[in-house]
């Protein structure tokens, strides 16, 4: 268990559960505690360990254990498959260099069979598309010719036919043992964990869906789902998510747009991440982009920030800061902000290449939901026009789509996002 933190609705823990009935042999939930994830800090390990001690707790009245390995995964899985006898070993999936790294690592020194399951996706990410997607346009026939297929119901998880046990894992001493950077501090507005995912699940569908078309983009109408710590961590299943949505009474189009960002745009940044290795950086750009920006590295910057000005919201533009404080605060920025807050980091950063880094930089160490492929994708769209097209050339931008606080007043009250943000 790595990236689908969760107990229900978990397609890699149904197989595993399935296997192991097959076999006639027990079942051992693992998760191994890395001594650091992409320098995620105190806000991350704090949402993730609440989230897997209800997922302990819950397996625990299925009778199926869960054990937490703490240290290198590459070393600590192979060390554990082999002091149990382990026959199989199945792990859910993630596009991440690092998770592919450990998987890869720990593959070579197996000698059971390993089984990797999408539990992240409906439509599984290797199914969707074999190759790099230029698009959504491109992705989605290709994800709606087998969301039949795949948007199933789930079956029930069979508790194991032994006794149960103590807990096995003790949560105080492994949160003494784990170094995660006190600075960017646990968030208080979201509970962590699959029953507060459910919950706000449910109270998006009856209070928000209707009108999420519209309202989606105004970061004012508090109209979102928050859902994405939630998928991040794999405390809910998009797969879950889809069934309640479609099942909802809320307008058409307010579900059809719902379902295209958490189906379509969402799987799109898997695809990015599976097939595109350079999703992190610059390089990983297409070349019209580069040749567009290269063309105007030359430009005048009106406007020059460095990395710590970034995070500290010193730049001249009061919506730029408040989104920058929204971020650090509440450790998300709403989704239409997200693109304006990225662009312009474009816009006022020495070259590019500087203002990619600071992006995933600022997003990983501060978003819940960071760490993301879908946070790879939405840095590499903004900056690098990746799933985007050529728009008309400008200054410092090229053509990539430009974005500004006359347009954000066009679409909302720019004014009272400041003030609630600017504390
Ligand atoms: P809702 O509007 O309620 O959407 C529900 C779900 O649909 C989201 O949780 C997400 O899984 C999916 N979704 C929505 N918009 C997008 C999108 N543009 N691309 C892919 N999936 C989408 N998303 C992250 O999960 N983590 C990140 O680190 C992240 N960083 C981003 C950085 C930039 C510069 C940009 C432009 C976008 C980023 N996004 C990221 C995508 C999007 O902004 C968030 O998924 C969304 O705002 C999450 O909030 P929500 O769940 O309340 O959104
Ligand atoms: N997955 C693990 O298997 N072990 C970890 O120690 C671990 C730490 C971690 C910290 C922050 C974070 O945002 C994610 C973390 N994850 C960890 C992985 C995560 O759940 C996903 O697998 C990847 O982020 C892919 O989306």
């Amino acid at each position: 268990m790595s990236r689908d933190q969760r107990v229900r609705h978990n397609w890699a823990l149904l197989f595993a559960r399935h296997k192991a009935a097959l076999m006639q042999t027990p079942l051992v939930v693992v998760f191994t505690l890395a001594p650091s994830f992409l320098g995620a800090p105190l806000r991350h390990y704090d949402f993730m360990l609440k989230g897997l001690q209800e997922a302990e707790t819950d397996l625990r009245s299925l009778s199926i254990p869960l054990l937490l390995l703490q240290g290198e995964p590459t070393e600590e899985l192979p060390r554990f498959a082999t002091a149990i006898n382990a026959g199989i070993i199945v792990t859910d999936y993630s596009p991440l260099h690092i998770s592919r790294r450990w998987k890869n690592t720990i593959a070579e020194q197996l000698t059971i069979p390993l089984y990797e399951v999408d539990a992240h996706n409906i439509v599984p990410c290797w199914l969707a598309s074999g190759k790099l997607e230029y698009s959504a346009r491109t992705i989605r026939p290709k994800i709606n010719a087998l969301l039949g297929d795949f948007l199933t119901p789930f079956p029930e998880l069979e508790p194991l036919p032994t006794t149960p046990r103590e807990p096995l894992v003790e949560w105080e001493s492994v949160r003494q043992k784990l170094h995660a950077n006190p600075g960017v501090p646990p968030v208080e507005w979201l509970t962590p964990g699959e029953k507060a995912a459910a919950d706000c699940l449910n109270s998006f569908i009856q209070q928000k869906l209707s009108g999420y078309a519209v309202q989606r983009n105004d970061p004012n109408a508090n109209a979102i789902s928050n859902l994405s710590p939630y998928l991040h961590f794999g405390h809910i299943s998009a797969q879950f998510i889809a069934t309640k949505v479609m099942a909802s009474h809320a307008p058409e189009e307010d579900r059809k747009a719902f379902l295209e960002e958490l189906i379509v745009r969402r799987e799109l940044s898997d695809n990015f991440c599976t097939y595109n290795d350079h999703y992190d950086s610059y390089e990983g750009i297409p070349n019209w982009a580069k040749e567009t920006l290269t063309q105007h590295s030359g430009d005048k910057r009106e406007y020059l920030y460095t990395a710590e000005e970034f995070e500290r919201s010193a730049t001249h533009e009061p919506l730029w800061n408040a989104a920058q404080h929204e971020l650090v605060q509440s450790g998300k920025i709403h989704g239409y902000m997200r693109m304006y807050w990225a662009k312009k980091i474009l816009e006022w950063s020495r070259t590019p290449m500087e203002a990619f880094d600071i992006a995933i930089a600022l997003n990983d160490r501060y978003a819940l939901d960071g760490r993301e492929p879908n946070g790879y994708a939405g840095v590499a769209w903004s900056i690098g026009g990746v799933h985007d097209r050529p728009w008309f050339e400008r200054e410092v931008y090229g053509k990539i789509r430009y974005m500004n606080a006359n347009g954000c007043a066009r679409k909302f009250d720019v004014q009272r996002y400041i003030k609630r943000w600017m504390l």
